[in-house]
């Protein structure tokens, strides 16, 4: 596996990976239960991009993510807290969050800006934090991670513009996993890549195997170093699948046919889980009881954060009023 990374950062890649799946599996076992309010929209199976583009990010370097998985796989490599996130979810008031659930998994100090519901707002605010890092000049880096469906908002070709023309250091991060609800890709767009649409701007547009988390990490990184170095933004598109329907349990289609399930079965031969782990046990990185261990950790790690979730209290509703509304 030759890489710009460590036999030990790669194995941190692995770990996040098992990591944000535990806690998707965590998500989808408290909507069948009835413990999360709301809806889970599952990442299973695109772990690798959110995780591929966080785990070597500085503290004070700031994402913003859509609504696919609630951003566990960016934040939770970022730093949140997994019980903050679950608590989120619960209706429990956690750290920084406030249990209102999909809006809020908000930590300033840990650079996580958190989702925007009306998808497409958050491209504005990553070009402002853009703005915002250029100007403080301690070489901080943006990630703004949407799916296919809101780079076709207008809001990013205006702040695609303005990254450009500014050389802002954003790394915009298109996470393709081919559909928008029941929307195949191909119904909106032209073109095959969607990081062609950097070059109008003059930005470099990268595609990347998004089941690969190790390739997704080294593009990551390219334009990061680009980024902190003054030279400006750039276009990662990760090709990646959705799996499960848009919403968790949710009905399945494509237009108004069922997707078809050999499209699904031959995505999930290419899970990133499964991918790293030949690898890492193929050239002896790990062994099998370290694979069981990592995931037995990532288990126990989730179930004591669900614990500790289930056991806090709800938000009284003034703390709301102050969390909603910035004074
Ligand atoms: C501005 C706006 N339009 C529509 C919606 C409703 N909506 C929620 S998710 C979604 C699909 C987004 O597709 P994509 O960006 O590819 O993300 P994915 O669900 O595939 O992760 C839509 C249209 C919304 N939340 N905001
Ligand atoms: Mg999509």
């Amino acid at each position: 596996m030759k890489n710009r990374f460590s036999k030990e950062e790669v194995v941190r890649l692995y770990v996040n990976l098992v990591r944000t799946r535990a806690l998707d599996k965590v998500m989808t076992e408290g909507l069948v239960g009835g413990r999360v309010g709301g809806h889970w929209t599952s990442q299973f199976g695109q772990e690798a991009v959110g995780v591929g583009s966080c785990t070597f990010l500085r503290k004070d370097d700031y994402i913003l993510y859509g609504h696919r998985g609630h951003g566990i796989t960016t934040a939770i490599p970022k730093g949140l807290p997994p019980e903050a996130l679950i608590g989120e979810h619960y209706g429990r008031m956690i750290g920084g969050c406030c249990g209102v659930g999909f809006f809020r998994e908000f930590d300033p100090d840990l650079g996580i800006v958190g989702l925007s519901g009306t998808l497409g707002g958050n491209f504005v605010v990553a070009a402002g934090l853009g703005i915002g890092a250029k100007m403080r000049g301690k070489g901080q880096v943006v990630i703004c991670t949407e799916g296919d469906g809101t780079y076709g908002r207008g809001t990013f070709h205006e702040c695609a513009l303005m990254s450009a023309n500014w050389k802002l250091p954003i790394i915009w991060g298109i996470e393709n996993n081919q559909y928008m609800i029941y929307s195949h890709v191909s119904e909106l767009y032209p073109k095959d890549n969607l990081a062609d649409l950097a070059f109008g701007y003059g930005i470099p547009g990268i595609v990347v195997d998004g089941q690969d988390v190790v390739a997704v990490a080294e593009a990551y990184a390219t334009a990061v170093e680009r980024a902190r170095a003054g030279e400006g933004p750039t276009v990662i598109e990760s090709k990646t699948y959705r799996i499960e329907p848009h919403v968790f349990g949710m009905s399945d289609l494509k237009g108004w046919t069922p997707r078809p399930q050999e499209e699904i079965d031959a995505w999930r031969k290419r899970d990133p889980i499964k991918l790293l782990q030949e690898r890492l046990l193929k050239e002896k990185v790990l062994s099998a009881a370290d694979i069981e261990r990592i995931e037995r950790e990532a288990k126990d790690e989730m179930e004591k954060a669900e614990r500790i979730a289930g056991e806090s209290l709800p938000p009284e509703p003034e703390i709301l009023d102050r969390s909603l509304y910035a004074e």
